[in-house]
Formats: structure tokens, C-alpha cells, sequence
């Protein structure tokens, strides 16, 4: 996790025969560890339903995040899981190891509260990613369990909502105290 502070040493030339030595004290702060989070059928991107998805693979999701991770200064871990209990895991294991979890917890959004309770206890900052506009679909996507422990949610825009999801955590994480 990323808060460690270093004293650099700097060497400067004072004359011929002798140099200074100063010490500066600088931030040598490790990535920020972003943990993403792709819940059940996320993995068939691409697949089937681009007119609600896209045509973009997970792969394809995976290395747009890396890019704009790298240009924010982000180390992300991308998974995907179809199982409730391995993201429910995953949630617990960010505890203490991920400084912010980016999570698209795909239909379990609106049912799992097994999720809901894992965020609750994590106390990572989150924000909840859909590729979809969750209000402009079914009703029953309306209502997100995630939303109730999220800074924040991105919708509608496709694998743009990641983006801006990484956007949202890095500036969420670089404003704390
Ligand atoms: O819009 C989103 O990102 C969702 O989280 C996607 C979930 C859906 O249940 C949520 O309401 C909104 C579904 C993910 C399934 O993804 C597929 C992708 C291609 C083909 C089939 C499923």
C-alpha cells in the first residue's frame, strides 16, 4: 500500500575539491493498489448482447484499465469471478492489502447481501462501475446493494464507466488526509 516517505540524498558540487551532501525529504510513495472487481458473466463480453455491452472482451476491458492505471500512477488487479463467495473473499482480502476497490459486481449489484455486508466490513473506498444504464433497463436494476457502501457509481457509458471509475478512486484516494 502506498505510504511510504524516504530521505533521498542529494550530492551538489561546491567548488573543485569539495561537494555537499544534503539529505531532502520526499515521497517515494508505492502505486496505489486498486483492486477491480468483475462479477458473474462479465466474462462473456463481447461474447453475446454487444447492443447492451459492446464488442469489447474482458481482455480488451482489462487492458484499456491497465493503460489508464499506469497514466494515473495505479497498480490494479483485475479479476472476474461467476461465484458469490470468491468475490465475497476477495472483498475481505482487500482489507488492509488494496488501497481502493473498483467493483462491477454485475447481476449480484441488485441481490447480494453477502456482498454488501463484505464492503461494509472492508472499509476500502469503492466505487461501483456498470457498463449499462442501470436506471434506463428493467426496474429490478434499479436498486443496488453495492451503492449503499460506494463514494460513488459510474453507468451507461460501456467500458468508458471503468475509466472514469479509476478516474473517481485515484482522486478519491489522492484528496485524503
Ligand atoms: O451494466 C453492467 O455492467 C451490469 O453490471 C452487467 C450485469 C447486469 O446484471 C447488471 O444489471 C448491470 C450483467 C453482466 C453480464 O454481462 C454479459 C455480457 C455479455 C453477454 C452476456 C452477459
Amino acid at each position: 500500500m502506498g505510504n511510504a516517505w524516504t530521505n533521498r540524498i542529494i550530492y551538489g558540487r561546491l567548488n573543485w575539491s569539495s561537494y555537499e551532501v544534503k539529505t531532502h525529504k520526499c515521497d517515494m510513495r508505492m502505486p496505489l493498489e486498486i483492486l477491480l472487481i468483475n462479477g458473474p458473466n462479465l466474462n462473456m463480453l463481447g461474447v453475446r448482447q454487444p447492443h447492451v455491452y459492446g464488442r469489447s472482451s474482458l481482455k480488451d476491458l482489462e487492458i484499456l484499465c491497465e493503460r489508464e492505471a499506469r497514466s494515473l500512477g495505479l497498480s490494479i488487479d483485475f479479476r472476474q469471478s461467476n461465484a458469490e463467495g470468491e468475490l465475497v473473499s476477495w472483498i475481505q482480502g482487500a482489507r488492509g492489502a488494496a488501497d481502493g476497490i473498483i467493483l462491477n459486481a454485475g447481476a449480484l449489484t441488485h441481490s447480494s447481501i453477502a456482498l454488501l455486508d463484505a464492503l461494509g466490513s472492508a472499509e476500502v473506498p469503492t466505487v461501483e462501475v456498470h457498463m449499462s444504464n442501470i436506471h434506463r433497463r428493467e426496474q429490478f436494476r434499479e436498486k443496488s446493494y453495492v451503492s449503499v457502501f460506494a463514494a460513488g457509481m459510474v453507468c451507461g457509458l460501456g467500458s468508458y464507466s471503468y475509466v472514469l471509475g479509476l478516474r473517481a478512486i485515484h482522486n478519491i484516494l489522492n484528496s485524503r488526509q
